[in-house]
């Protein structure tokens, strides 16, 4: 089994948080997208989509799309338990990993894409190009993160982790959410005292080193 990463990339680093967690290392082959290496037909041929991470299995089979890797993972290696135990648990893990992928996630990610230099004529991840900027949604991106921030602090005011007691799988995907979006210079407002208390604590674990 391999993983093909590229370190500094958000999604690949929810994957390597979520190996961290649960103690298991895998050999990766690092695609450097600044170098545009996702586009290379080699990895074409691993991922028509150009998009890390990408899981190979022993047997060839390639599994793209972060969740689904982790979700893989939780199969092979079920302890910590990372997508909950029960039912109700579970639901309220998808629940809120998906919030944190479509307000926060995808936000900041529409903020980089349509505002970094690096990414001109590359709006969408694993295009090479004819995909232009859009001003209007570094703006709307904005407007997006500030609801992002204001739901997961009130949420956190009520439970420790962002899907209840204990740390899951939404916690890494928010956390991860949370340090991309400073690279566009958007933080959580200082009154999300809840959302900063969650942030240190989740911050202090060893696999946040994988950020
Ligand atoms: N939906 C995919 C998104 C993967 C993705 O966007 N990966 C980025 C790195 S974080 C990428 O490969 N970008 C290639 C590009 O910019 O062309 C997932 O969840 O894994």
């Amino acid at each position: 089994m391999k993983l093909y990463d590229f370190k500094v990339a958000p999604n690949p680093q929810r994957v390597n948080m979520f190996l961290a967690e649960k103690g298991v290392q895998i050999p990766t082959v690092e695609i450097n997208t600044r170098e545009r290496a996702q586009f290379s037909d080699s990895f074409k041929a691993v991922n028509p989509a150009s998009q890390v991470p990408v899981l190979e299995l022993d047997d060839g089979t390639c599994i793209a799309e972060t969740m689904a890797i982790c979700r893989y993972l939780e199969e092979l290696h079920p302890e910590p338990v990372l997508f909950g135990s029960e039912a109700k648990e579970k639901a309220l893990i998808e629940m809120w990993s998906r919030r944190a992928e479509f307000m926060g996630y995808l936000a900041a990610a529409d903020m980089l894409r349509n505002s970094s230099p690096a990414f001109e004529d590359r709006g969408l991840p694993g295009v090479p190009g004819g995909v232009p900027q859009i001003a209007e949604l570094v703006e709307r991106g904005r407007n997006a993160m500030g609801r992002f921030f204001a739901h997961f602090d009130e949420r956190l005011g009520a439970v420790r982790f962002v899907a209840g007691d204990s740390f899951s799988v939404a916690d890494i995907t928010t956390f991860v959410t949370i340090r991309f979006a400073a690279r566009v210079e958007v933080e959580p407002p200082a009154a999300c005292a809840n959302l900063a208390r969650w942030f240190g604590e989740v911050e202090a674990r060893p696999s946040a080193a994988a950020v």
